[in-house]
């Protein structure tokens, strides 16, 4: 057995500093305690009952500054402080205007009241209106911690309790996950044996990037990293001598380290670029006949809709170059490149969230395996490298122990992009991946860990079906936008005020994060509420399975336990690992290699597809018979676009991106993303050409407005961004100038209010924010306020005393 050294990787920074367990509850020297972020392993600085400074794990060689902002806001004027329920809902219960909410005041409660309120609600909407009207698919990232992990904590109650309407899918890759299976096998699954970046350094040529790897998003890993690698894998790789390109419409998305060449075309017309490649290939000769007889099945059949004896159009370069604003030489040029050396492509999720998501996704999977490299170290194709910190990780990809949902009885979901469609049309129906849903008439919605009012598409839509539902319950330690717009509101501890294990997925760490201070304000832990009310309704047992919160996070270290025992590794016992603060896995001996052991015997490891092999053409999707997927890779022209007719009125393609500063809307009140805005705003990037045409200058408020709605923005005039394209990252809170008002303009630069809220196609229905024109102007006249950091307005708690 391989013994795993316990090395003191924390070592403190700074000195006099005592680390927590050294010095429990002493007041006067601060004492650091180790805990996990999204961001990365910390560890709080401690002084009493408060955080009064963060430093990242001294084993992190490219730490994130966003932990910056954690000490702030945990104990910011943000902080829901008690249980709050918003006035208009306390007056008339379920039969109170919807369209009030974030209109409304609110008023303090005491717990009890709360709970019984919110259990009185759960058992009430059922007995009346059945299960499937709880909506409980509650999307968000939460915090890290994979015992108080919100959302599923709240499924897991609801399951026990009853039942409820669900969601399946992520915004993330809702294009992806399920088409990936048709082509390949899980993306999940495939995610985990991405070949790593050993592999890509030690025998990779060239890498094409489309969509980047940006430096920025390799900060999050969900559940936390003890060391962020991506840039320094850039480096590495490129002192190995592998040439990057990147394809895509932001130069900073892919990191300086990487050196990479920028070709930048018009946004959403990625497999128009590839069509184009792949036409090469065939045209001069260059594809891998061999690879494609012997793992893939249906090229026959996609080959003369490329070649276009199918449609007389052929797919050939100069056709792409006229889409994508690439030059037909280059993309020649680049065929050729990929097919004499060692070529990884790498597609950036970023890539399939746009109309059409599961083109680009399809067609670089197809180009990858006309290329012959699928299986061969540093060569073929990778999904997401850079997205998160550990996509190319060059760890053992066990997968950790965490918390998991209950049944759900009713059986009930939507795609969870379809939020505003399920709320606005109950009885209707959509397609989605060869099923057909229909939308249960959802009486009550509850939400804990995740922030619609940041991460859905169309918010003016979102706001008219959030006024639908009779009762709005929202678990958040925060005053957020969705906080702001529920009925009841339970005040969630973070990270800090409660016991919780953590580290990512295909991350080589294990993470303790023993509780650093006492929950501030009334807050409770995610578990400790959903756990209460599941006594309420009489399945605590079922909920809790006799566990405390420190006896799950036992539970689950002793499993991961075994698993590593089971793979010959030995990790410490649950005291030795608690106390040191974290345990490191050995990574993996060999790199990894996706699809190694399917290129070595295609028979023995078929894929878990129709045929076993990659396909090319699909009898199951054309099966399906959606115009909007058809059965093989094709450029289906984007709702939006700048080749489109809608340029006339918005000439502008909104790219809105995931943020530098922050994760998603968590800590944009916090000083690192505060720092970089423009005007109190959000930074909206815009090209030199695009802005003196508009006499916009740098430091500007600017409008920023389409058919779906306007928000302002700070202007930030740079050649970073490629002309026709500007860059709105999300995240920022949503701050209308008329709450409540459907169409009222953003005042802080939410990019929601002005993105589509369609799904990819009807096989996926994901998300497709990427694609959405805007116009943009100047702001003239005077400039609102923004107040989206400001709490909202509360009643005097002599309304009901607090306990
Ligand atoms: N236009 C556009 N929109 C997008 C995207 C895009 O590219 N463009 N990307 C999409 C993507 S990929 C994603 S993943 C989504 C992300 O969308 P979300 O995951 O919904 O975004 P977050 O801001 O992370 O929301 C998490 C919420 O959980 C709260 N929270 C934090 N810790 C805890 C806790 O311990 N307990 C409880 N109860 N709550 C907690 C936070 O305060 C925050 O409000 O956004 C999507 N939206
Ligand atoms: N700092 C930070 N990091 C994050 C997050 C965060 O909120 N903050 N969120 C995390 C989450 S939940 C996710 S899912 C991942 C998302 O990871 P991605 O999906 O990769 O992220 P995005 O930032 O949406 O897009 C990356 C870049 O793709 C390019 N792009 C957009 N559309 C197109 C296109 O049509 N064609 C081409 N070629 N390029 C295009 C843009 O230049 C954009 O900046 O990031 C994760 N990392
Ligand atoms: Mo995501």
């Amino acid at each position: 057995m391989t013994e795993i050294r316990l090395t003191r990787r924390f070592r403190l920074r700074r000195s006099g500093l005592a680390r927590a367990h050294d010095r429990p509850g002493s007041p006067a020297v601060p004492r650091l305690s180790p805990s996990s972020s999204h961001y990365g392993a910390v560890m709080a600085v401690v002084e009493g009952n408060k955080m009064v400074g963060i430093e990242p794990y001294a084993s992190d060689i490219d730490p994130s500054p966003i932990i910056n902002s954690l000490p702030g806001m945990v104990h910011g004027n943000l902080r829901v402080a008690q249980p709050m329920v918003r006035a208009g809902w306390l007056a008339q219960r379920h039969e109170s205007d919807g369209s009030r909410r974030g209109a409304d005041a609110f008023v303090p409660v005491s717990w009890e009241t709360a709970l019984e309120l919110v259990a009185g609600e759960l058992e009430r909407v059922r007995a009346e209106h059945g299960p499937e009207a709880i909506y409980g698919g509650s999307y968000g990232w939460g915090s890290a911690g994979r015992l108080h992990n919100a959302p599923t904590l709240l499924r897991r109650m609801l399951g026990f309790t009853g039942g409820f309407t669900a969601s399946v899918n992520n915004y993330s890759f809702g294009a992806a996950l399920p088409l990936i299976p048709h082509i390949i096998g899980d993306f999940n699954r495939v995610l985990v044996e991405t070949t790593d970046w050993r592999s890509i350094a030690s025998d990779g040529r060239l890498v094409v990037a489309f969509g980047g790897m940006p430096p920025r998003n390799s900060q999050i890993a969900s559940g936390g990293t003890g060391k962020h690698q991506q840039r320094d894998w850039n480096r590495r790789s490129r002192e190995a001598g592998v040439q990057f390109v990147y394809i895509g419409p932001v130069r900073d998305d892919m990191a300086d380290e990487a050196q990479a060449e920028w070709l930048a075309p018009r946004p959403n017309t990625d497999t128009a670029i590839m069509l184009g490649l792949a036409h090469t290939l065939v045209a001069e000769g260059l594809y891998d006949r061999g690879f494609v007889d012997r793992y893939t099945s249906g090229f026959d059949r996609f080959l003369p809709y490329l070649m276009g004896q199918s449609d007389g159009t052929p797919k050939d370069a100069d056709w792409a170059a006229n889409i994508s604003g690439l030059t037909a030489a280059t993309i020649r040029d680049l065929a050729r490149r990929m097919a004499s050396q060692r070529t990884m492509i790498s597609l950036s999720w970023s890539l399939q969230r746009g109309d059409h998501g599961e083109q680009p996704y399809w067609m670089g999977t197809v180009l990858a395996a006309m290329l012959g490299q699928i299986g061969l170290p540093g060569g073929g194709i990778g999904y997401g490298y850079g997205a998160e910190a550990n996509v190319g990780s060059a760890s053992d990809g066990r997968s950790r122990s965490r918390i998991i949902p209950g049944p759900n009885p009713t059986g009930r979901y939507i795609p969870v992009a379809r939020i505003s469609d399920l709320l606005l049309r109950p009885g209707e129906t959509d397609d989605y991946n060869g099923h057909r849903i229909t939308y249960p008439d959802v009486k009550l919605v509850y939400w804990a860990g995740g922030n619609p009012f940041h991460h859905h598409q169309d918010l003016n839509r979102l706001l008219r079906a959030w006024a639908r539902p009779e009762t709005v319950i929202v678990q958040e330690p925060w005053w957020t936008p969705v906080a702001r717009r529920a009925d009841i509101v339970l005040p969630a501890t973070t990270t800090f005020e409660r016991n919780d294990i953590g580290g990512a997925a295909r991350d080589p760490y294990i993470l303790a994060m023993p509780q650093a201070i006492p929950p501030v304000g009334q807050a409770r832990s995610d578990f400790d509420i959903l756990a209460e009310l599941s006594d309420r309704a009489g399945v605590a047992q079922a909920f809790t399975e006799g566990r405390d919160e420190m006896g799950w996070i036992q539970n689950f270290y002793e499993n991961d336990r075994r698993t590593a025992a089971e793979a010959g590794i030995e990790l410490p016992g649950f005291q030795e690992f608690w106390e040191i603060g974290h345990v490191e896995l050995p990574l993996s001996e060999k790199p990894k290699i996706l699809l190694q052991a399917f290129r070595a015997d295609p028979v023995a490891n078929k894929l878990p597809t129709p045929s076993g092999r990659i396909e090319i053409f699909s009898d199951r999707i054309a099966g399906f018979g959606y115009d909007d997927c058809p059965g093989h890779p094709t450029w289906l022209e984007p709702a939006e676009w700048l080749g489109s007719a809608e340029t006339e009125r918005f000439p502008l393609h909104l790219i809105s991106n995931q943020p530098k500063t922050r994760l998603h809307s968590q800590l944009d009140a916090g000083v690192t993303s505060r720092k970089e805005k423009v005007a109190d705003r959000e930074p909206v990037w815009i090209h030199p050409a695009d802005a003196a045409a508009r006499g916009i200058q740098d430091g500007d408020v600017v409008r920023l407005f389409n058919d779906r709605g306007a928000c302002l923005a700070g202007a930030l005039v740079t050649d970073r961004v490629m002309q026709g394209v500007i860059q709105l990252a999300t995240g920022a809170w949503y701050d209308p100038e008329v709450p409540g008002e459907v169409g009222a303009m953003c005042k802080h630069g939410n990019p929601n209010v002005l993105t589509r809220d369609k799904g990819t196609s009807r096989l996926g229905q994901g998300a497709s924010a990427h694609t959405c024109l805007v116009e943009i102007a100047k702001l003239e006249g005077p400039v609102p306020r923004v107040t989206a950091f400001d709490p909202p307005v509360i009643l005097d708690p002599k309304a009901e005393a607090a306990e």
